[in-house]
């Protein structure tokens, strides 16, 4: 099970919420792997100069979302942050779209992500998607600090937030690997725990 949404939609806390259910394993998002190749902050460098480092780091998430896809499977759900899909779908294709990643490095980019996924299984059965209001996410994420995150802009989050419902709500661009459950994710935090409370079961079968 994947759980997608916009940047500060919630999907941390939905994982951490999970992680005491025995049958279910959580695989969040390696922010951390991103923030220290070797003492190179990627994440950091993108932000700053995304011209120049774009390819690098979405190249490093490619591979680590890959990686999260073939773990093997200890317990009954595998439940993930992201998938190697939005990584594609929306952030790829948002750095091309907003002209900082040129033709040549997408289309490289593509070439991997389609070779990854027609050889790999890296498809999800269950797809649960955080729909959330990009103007709440810009005040959660100017709360919370992430230095990497202090110079987002709102254009920046309507973005990605037209992809995210292009994708998995109109499905009018690209492919949906799987069922969606969409649940709202602009309630503060326990009201939001409290809707996935009630959805429990369908998370953790696997069925939309
Ligand atoms: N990011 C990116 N490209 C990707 C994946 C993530 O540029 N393919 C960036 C966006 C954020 C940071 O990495 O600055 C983490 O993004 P997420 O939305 O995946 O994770 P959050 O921690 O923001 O999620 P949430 O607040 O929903 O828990």
């Amino acid at each position: 099970v994947a759980v997608e949404g916009n940047i500060g939609s919630g999907k941390t806390s939905l994982l951490k919420h999970f992680e005491t259910c025995e049958q279910a394993k959580v695989y969040k998002e390696p922010t951390d792997r991103w923030r220290n190749i070797q003492g190179h902050n990627a994440l950091a460098l993108m932000y700053e100069d995304p011209e120049r480092w774009s390819l690098t780091f979405q190249t490093y998430v490619q591979l680590t979302m890959l990686q999260t896809h073939l773990a093997k499977q200890e317990q009954a759900v595998k439940l993930m942050e992201r998938s190697i899909h939005s990584a594609k779908y929306c952030f790829v294709e948002n750095l091309h779209k907003g002209g900082v990643m040129p033709e040549l490095e997408y289309i490289v980019l593509t070439r991997w992500f389609d070779h990854i996924i027609q050889n790999e299984d890296c498809s999800p059965d269950l797809i649960v998607y955080l729909q959330t209001n990009p103007e709440v996410l810009h005040e959660r994420i100017r709360k919370r600090c992430r230095k990497e995150e202090s110079g987002i802009p709102m254009d920046y989050l309507q973005d990605l937030h037209n992809l995210h419902e292009d994708w998995l709500i109109h499905q009018t661009h690209f492919s949906v690997p799987c069922p969606v459950l969409v649940l709202d994710a602009n309630l503060e935090l326990q009201d939001m725990l409290n809707v996935c409370d009630q959805h429990r079961e369908k998370i953790l079968c696997g069925h939309g």
